[in-house]
């Protein structure tokens, strides 16, 4: 086999730049020869996941379909990059648990409520805090940061190209044969 498999599961707040962080990581893996999967919440969302809402609830079941979806990316060897907010231990354990600890690798894209809000990319932060947007994670739904991530990337304090580099010295080791 040319690769070992992995899931690398990056959880994180609204913003906090694990979309963007998921894609080039699976660019640079692509270029490196690596064979990957991407599968990225708010993309699922269209798709398997469209008749789930934010309730805590819709979130874990979210989380579980994306999770199996992911388990069966793995299974078929591929590096299989997963970007959904996660936002509670019990749902990463979910998670933890369908992949297979062995397998399993989480990642913490950690960037403060207040530079997300700043951030603000779509626009959901400010109709969250006037009330448009329903249990939003951060604000009137919990998020809980993983406390054992594998690796733990600060957004706001690294800056995009050292944050990849990152995470392309944690994963290169695990996946090379
Ligand atoms: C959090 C929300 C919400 C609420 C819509 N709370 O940054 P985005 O916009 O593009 O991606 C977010 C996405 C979150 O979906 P996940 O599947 O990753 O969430 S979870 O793991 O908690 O199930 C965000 C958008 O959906 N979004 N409403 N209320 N994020």
């Amino acid at each position: 086999l040319k690769q070992r498999a992995v899931v690398v599961w990056m959880a994180g707040l609204s913003g906090s730049g694990k979309s963007t962080l998921a894609k080039g990581l699976e660019r640079e893996l692509h270029a490196q020869g690596f064979l990957t999967q991407l599968l990225d919440g708010d993309n699922l969302r269209s798709g398997i996941n469209n008749n789930l809402g934010f309730s805590e609830a819709d979130r874990l079941e979210n989380i579980r379909r994306s999770a199996e979806t992911a388990k069966l990316f793995l299974n078929a060897g591929m590096v299989t990059i997963c970007s959904l907010i996660s936002p509670t231990a019990e749902i990463r354990n979910l998670a933890r648990n369908i992949i297979g600890e062995a397998d399993f690798c989480e990642v913490y894209i950690n960037a403060p409520f207040a530079v997300c809000a700043e951030r603000d990319v779509k626009g959901l932060y400010k109709k969250a805090l006037n009330g448009e947007i329903k249990n939003f994670t951060g604000l009137d739904a919990p998020f809980e940061a993983p406390t054992q991530p594998a690796l733990e990337i600060r957004t706001d304090l690294e800056d995009y190209s050292s944050s990849l580099q990152k995470l392309l010295d944690m994963l290169l080791p695990r996946i090379k044969p």
